[in-house]
């Protein structure tokens, strides 16, 4: 690869595992040179991250549970001392109760509709926010949706209402933020085989259903969504803001 990302510094938010959308994007900015900074939500996730960052060149392995103020804070804080700035964030965060992700949208629980917008949606505005004062001079924002904010895509549900709403967020903080230089993009990724991902009935049904209708007939990897995040964060992209990109092999584009 090229050293598009020789001497920049960022945050990844949402590595749990190897399948992660969020370690296909650590793996390719990585590759062009950049130093970052993985987290992880509770120990339970720790010793993954670690084993997986343990790959990398110097990297940073710190905790983000994104629904508490204080460790959103805390990161920061530590990310100041260590990096001294950021020049990119990456957002691979979202949650939904499961019970939510199946039957009827009508049947979202008041409860279940307030996590998915705390854990998806407002935990970018409060990441964007403390990433801000770091980012002088310029950065790069990128965080991930799908489809489902688009149109209403059979079980995705509350968590398509959330995209909606952070693809929302996207603009508004490009409008914000791009007096500062500070650049935010959203990749809509096609369904890809994670683990949070199979964890959803019907998925696997799914990600057969998109490789069939998608104009390119297959399915998207992750590191094909780290390619296009490469660009997102580079000087690539300068000109782009407020964009949401689709890394979809093409499905967004037709109809049936
Ligand atoms: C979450 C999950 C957010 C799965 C997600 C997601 N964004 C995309 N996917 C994959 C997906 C899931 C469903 C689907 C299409 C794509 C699971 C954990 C909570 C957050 O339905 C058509 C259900």
């Amino acid at each position: 690869m090229t050293g598009l990302m020789e001497g920049k510094k960022g945050v990844i938010l949402g590595v749990a595992n190897k399948r992660s959308i969020a370690w296909g994007i650590t793996q390719v900015v990585c590759q062009a040179g950049a130093r970052v900074a993985l987290t992880y939500q509770g120990e339970r996730f720790e010793e993954s991250v670690r084993s997986l960052a343990a790959e990398l060149d110097n990297p940073l392995v710190l905790p983000c549970d994104v629904s508490d103020d204080g460790q959103i804070d805390e990161l920061f804080r530590t990310l100041e001392k260590e990096f001294g700035r950021l020049d990119f964030l990456v957002h691979s965060i979202a949650f939904a109760p499961k019970e939510a992700l199946e039957g009827e949208f009508v049947n979202t629980a008041r409860e279940a509709y307030r996590i998915a917008q705390d854990v998806s949606v407002y935990s970018l505005v409060a990441l964007a926010r403390g990433a801000r004062p770091l980012m002088q001079g310029g950065g790069s924002i990128v965080a991930m949706t799908y489809y489902g904010a688009e149109k209403a895509v059979p079980n995705y549900n509350v968590m398509g209402v959330a995209k909606s709403a952070l693809e929302s967020a996207v603009r508004y903080l490009a409008s914000d933020l791009g007096p500062e230089g500070i650049r935010v993009n959203a990749i809509s990724a096609g369904p890809i085989n994670t683990v949070a991902a199979r964890g959803v009935s019907g998925f696997t049904g799914m990600l057969k259903l998109h490789a069939e209708r998608a104009p390119l007939r297959r399915n998207v990897t992750q590191e094909e969504v780290g390619k296009a995040a490469l660009f997102l964060l580079s000087d690539l992209a300068s000109g782009v803001t407020g964009e949401v990109l689709h890394v979809d092999a093409g499905y967004h584009a037709v109809g049936m």
